[in-house]
């Protein structure tokens, strides 16, 4: 549970990402408790007349959106976002990011795919010299679950299917997610390349070439970190 700090570090980085969304924006709306705080903001402007449109990265974020009035278009209806904004759990300087802590990894990456900026907001617990201290999030297919551990350990993964509280944790798509330990990770694009082979594989939480912004607000202060 984040402390009151880290909600402030939240919030003043959710503060500047949308600052980037112009009016007629097509707008993806991440996942998690930041993208949470950017998402009210931006409902503040609309009630002050902004005009936008939504994308939502997952079935957690649509109900939230709804719930503040926002516009809204499904993510497998849009050619192009103009600007995304979404959160992280885990980030390096390189704007290498390991996300899906949520759960909301494959979605959240076709969104950033489609965006022609993604800003990512963190407060300062997230930056990292190497990803991999973070499990990487994979989301499977159930019908590919054994076959899939099988391929996962000979990458010297140690994948272990998230439960949560208590029960299979099941994804918006209908798959499992394995966190899967690969220590740290000195190329995680090669990482990423090497789990985009596995068939029965949805999707990982390892995001390379995909950031174009990063803010992370640390106590009072907020750093950028740009392509
Ligand atoms: C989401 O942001 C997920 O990819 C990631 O797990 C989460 C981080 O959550 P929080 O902002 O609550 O730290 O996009």
């Amino acid at each position: 549970m984040a402390n009151d700090n880290q909600n402030l570090e939240k919030l003043t980085a959710a503060k500047a990402a949308i600052a980037f969304v112009k009016n007629n924006d097509v707008v993806g709306l991440g996942t998690g408790s930041t993208a949470t705080l950017a998402i009210k903001e931006l409902a503040k402007l609309i009630k002050d007349g902004l005009k936008i449109t939504g994308v939502p990265s997952s079935e957690a974020t649509k109900k939230l959106a709804i719930s503040l009035g926002i516009p809204l278009l499904e993510l497998g209806k849009v050619r192009s976002i103009d600007v995304s904004i979404d959160g992280a759990d885990e980030f390096t300087k390189e704007l290498n990011l390991i996300k899906g802590g949520g759960g909301a990894l494959f979605r959240e990456k076709i969104m950033a795919s489609l965006s022609k900026k993604t800003i990512i907001v963190t407060d300062g617990s997230k930056l990292v010299e190497k990803l991999g201290a973070f499990k990487v999030p994979i989301e499977v297919n159930p019908n590919a679950e054994k076959y899939v551990m099988i391929k996962l350990k000979k990458l010297k993964g140690k994948p272990v299917k998230r439960i949560e509280n208590g029960k299979i944790f099941i994804t918006d798509n209908q798959n499992y997610i394995f966190d899967t330990d690969f220590g740290l990770i000195d190329d995680p694009e090669k990482l990423a390349y090497e789990l985009n082979q596995i068939d029965g594989v949805l999707g990982h939480g390892i995001f390379v070439n995909l950031t174009d912004i990063i803010f992370m607000a640390k106590g009072d202060y907020i750093t950028s970190y740009h392509k």
